[in-house]
Parts: structure tokens; sequence; C-alpha cells
């Protein structure tokens, strides 16, 4: 009964604060649904490297047990069989497939690691995203006007924290810093995550990216990714994805409340 007690609290609890995991999907490989451009290949890739795993992982079960049933010791004949050793073509063999096999893992991930990493120089829209203990600080720049600041502060539901509104079907530039700890910006929508390293040089690749955002409207969760601190945990945010005209009307509603 205590058991069962515990493992209900520790299930109320768990479940309580995964609020804002989307909904697994089969169909692509157990990813959330994602609502970037980039995300396509991050599916592939994610996909691809499954079946490699799980094909290769078959042919060494199947290897395993053929070797586990056809060489077992037998009680008729108890001697050892024939020990081989210095076997050249089976040497290179097991030397040249596993190189084989790494070298397609590296070419895939080298290839989209740098198509994740591509900036085109034109967003529509840039981002300033300041992490800070425990929050975050989003500043948009549209056609050369700067918006507003949204400023955030440690919620336990990310519908009550910051939240950044961007357009769909538009480039996306992100620059990242932060003033204190290193922080991990994370929408899982995005199906990627950067962390937010504090004291970059200004023109340093590591603080920027850039996405194209799909045309799925809504709210997507963010979170910070990177253990810094006691309110880690309640470093939330949202993103919200809306049709351009109502992406206009934000920013004309944005331009006339900074003054
Ligand atoms: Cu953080």
């Amino acid at each position: 009964m205590p058991r069962a007690a515990v493992l209900a609290l520790l299930l109320a609890s768990a479940t309580a604060c995964a609020n804002d995991v989307p909904k697994p999907n089969w169909g692509s490989g157990l990813l959330p649904d994602h609502v970037t451009e980039q995300g396509d290949r991050i599916v592939n890739l994610w996909n691809g490297a499954w079946i490699a795993a799980l094909a290769m992982g078959a042919v060494v079960i199947v290897l395993i047990i053929w070797a586990v049933i056809f060489h077992r010791k037998r009680r008729a004949k108890a001697e050892l069989p024939p020990q081989v050793r210095y076997n050249l073509p089976i040497e290179i063999f097991y030397t040249v497939v596993p190189l084989v096999m790494v070298s397609v893992f590296f070419f895939f991930t080298a290839r989209d690691g740098n198509y994740l990493q591509e900036i085109s120089g034109k967003p529509d829209v840039k981002v300033k995203v300041e992490a800070f203990q425990w929050s975050w600080r989003f500043t948009s720049t549209v056609n050369g006007k700067t918006l507003p600041q949204v400023v955030g502060q440690p919620v336990s539901d990310y519908h009550f924290g910051p939240q950044l509104v961007l357009p769909v079907g538009k480039k996306v530039e992100f620059e990242l810093e932060s003033p204190d700890v290193i922080h991990s910006f994370w929408v899982p929508a995005f199906l990627f995550k950067r962390d937010v390293i504090p004291g970059l040089a200004p023109n340093n690749k590591g603080r920027f990216f850039e996405i194209t955002t799909l045309n799925k409207p809504g709210v997507y969760a963010g979170r910070c990714a990177e253990l810094c601190g006691v309110d880690h945990s309640r470093m939330l945010f949202s993103v919200k994805l809306v049709p351009q005209a109502e992406y206009d009307q934000y920013v004309a509603s944005q331009s006339g409340s900074a003054q």
C-alpha cells in the first residue's frame, strides 16, 4: 500500500510538470510536431539514424543467436573448435565495415548540422533573446523597427511566461545572449535547442541561428534546457505563431505602446 501511494504520488507529480510536452507522433519517430522548415531535416536525420541503427542491431542480434545455437558446446564432442587467428580478410572486413558505417553517420550529421547553422542574413524578423536567471527577455526587430521588450519572470506554467509573437511562413533570426550563466533556448516544436553562453564575441556564430516558420499558427511551449540555478525549472516561455495580418496588427499595437 505505501509503495502504491508513493507511485501514485510520483505519477501525479510527474505528469503535472509535463504540461508542456507535445503529444508524441509515431509518424515522425516520436518527435513532437514541428513548426519550422528546418524541422523536416531534423525528422529525416532522426528517423534515418534510427532505421540504420535498428537494421544494424537486427543483423548483430541474428548473428549472436546464430552463433549461440550453432556453436554451442555439444556433449558428443567436447574439444575446442579450430582456433582461427590473424585472418587478414576478416580483419580488413571488420575494420572497413564500421568505418563505412561511421562515415555515413558522420556525413549526414555534418551535412544537416551545417544546414541548421545556415544564416541567410536577410531575416524577416530578428529576435534578440536574453536569457537570465530565471526568465527571458525578447526584443524583436521588424523592418528596421524595434518593438518593446517582452520580459518575463519565473512561472510554473508556460502560458504565464513571456510570449514571443512571430509571423508564420517567415525567416526569423535569433541572437542569443546571457548576462549571467549558461542557459539553453529550447522550443520543443522547433526540434532544436541552442545553449545561451555568456561572454561570446558579438560576431560569434554560436550566438545566431535562423528558422523558417511553417504555416502552423498556435502557441508553443519553450523552456530553459540547461540547469542554471534554483528557478531553472520555472524559466518557461511561449512562442505564438500568427498569420501575417495578425502579426502586422501586433506590431502596430506594440509600436503605439512603445511611446
Ligand atoms: Cu536557464
